[in-house]
């Protein structure tokens, strides 16, 4: 067995940041080094008290959790309470801290990881708002080469949640993405394309009840509570589990496919705030170290769902390639590659919804709910509920 791969978890739990600490710490093909907070899905006090929560929960000695951002760059902080409730971690009870959060601010915390550790070995995964790891790149400049590589949840090719062009995570902070998808290092998107398909359906809920341990039944109570909350607001008939799905990317490469491409991300447009405006058109040169990595599954991109074979499926590449001809909206069969052998869930639990074999894109039932507009997602300093306001391009790095 190969050595685990050292990560940094970087998230807001958040129901499905929680299940994604949980099957870092799980699985044996990962070594969970330190989970930092960044604002995102509640406020940072809410969603470090989730962390250390969880961490107890779930049995994490010795883990290290720290605090970071607060706020975004430079937008109003949003939360989605009507995913995650007021808590950002609503559903079950959640244990006492048993350990104080470490004094060092998570961008420090980082930093001195990534020191202590050999060059070019430590994963950074982000699960949150991308405040954290922009900052990083500026107050730590000297450590970005040291990272071996960025596997985040976010964005998603031509589809968004919170608007029709913007996911959450992106839209929480976009200048912050910009950073970080412009900073030198191989940046792996799980955007929404994949995570969608990830669903904690009612027969895995019903299996994991069926488990019996009080951390089963956490998980459980945690995945009914994100369930009712996205059928309710969605219409979704089971929680895509997003954040796990980026930690499951690094613990087997080939659970998702890859295709390389540069990303941007709008921090301008009056309706695509947030947006990852991913380039396609294999017009980019492939080696331009702006051009990224885009993680999708067979049938994850355009409208049709579809498989077929792609080119480029770079996981362990150092610098991305083009993606080849057969790019997989021109396929049609999504379950040919879906069954293919390589991509077999890892073991050791816990594990989450199939991702490449599993349900297609859910519809949602009845009229379509109007679930791209973030109108009941608030500000965080009780301002007026509001779309998110176009703003310039400013950015305000720390230097
Ligand atoms: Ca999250």
């Amino acid at each position: 067995m190969t050595d685990p791969s050292p990560i940094i978890l970087d998230c807001d739990p958040g129901h499905d940041d929680a299940v994604a600490m949980l099957l870092a710490w799980g699985n044996p093909a990962v070594d969970l080094l330190a989970v930092t907070t960044v604002a995102g899905n509640q406020t940072l006090d809410k969603v470090t008290r989730n962390a250390l929560g969880v961490a107890r929960a779930g049995g994490m000695d010795g883990l290290t959790v720290a605090a970071g951002a607060d706020r975004p760059l430079v937008g109003p902080q949003l939360i989605p309470e009507e995913i995650h409730g007021e808590s950002g971690l609503d559903g079950p009870a959640l244990p006492a801290p048993d350990r104080e959060v470490d004094p060092r601010h998570a961008v420090d915390l980082m930093a001195d990881i990534l020191r202590e550790r050999e060059p070019g070995t430590v994963t950074l995964v982000p699960t949150g708002a991308l405040t954290n790891i922009a900052l990083l790149t500026r107050m730590h400049p000297d450590v970005v080469d040291r990272v071996r590589q960025v596997v985040l949840m976010g964005g998603g090719h031509h589809t968004g949640n919170m608007t029709p062009a913007a996911e959450f995570n992106i839209l929480a902070d976009p200048e912050a993405a910009a950073l970080v998808f412009d900073a030198p290092w191989t940046v792996t998107m799980c955007g929404l394309d994949v995570t969608h398909k990830a669903l904690a359906t009612p027969h895995f809920v019903r299996e994991l009840t069926e488990i019996g341990t009080p951390l089963a039944g956490f998980v459980a109570e945690l995945l009914e509570f994100f369930g009712a909350s996205y059928t309710r607001e969605r219409g979704y008939p089971a929680p895509p589990m997003h954040d796990p799905v980026a930690v499951a990317a690094v613990i087997d490469p080939t659970l998702v496919r890859t295709v390389a491409a540069p990303v941007a991300v709008e921090t301008r447009g009056e309706h695509t705030r947030g947006m990852t405006v991913v380039d396609l058109r294999r017009t980019f040169d492939p080696e331009d170290p702006s051009s990224l990595l885009v993680r999708d599954t067979p049938g994850a991109v355009g409208a049709a769902g579809a498989g077929g074979t792609v080119e480029g499926t770079t996981a362990t590449s150092p610098r991305p390639r083009p993606c080849g001809t057969g790019w997989p909206w021109t396929s049609t069969s999504r379950g040919s590659t879906g069954s293919s052998s390589t991509r077999s869930a890892p073991s050791g639990p816990p594990t989450w919804g199939d991702v490449t074999g599993g349900p297609a894109p859910p519809t949602p039932a009845g009229p379509r709910a109007p679930v791209d507009t973030p109108r009941r997602c608030r500000p965080a300093n009780g301002g007026p509920v509001d779309n998110p306001p176009a703003r310039p391009p400013v950015v305000r790095p720390v230097r």
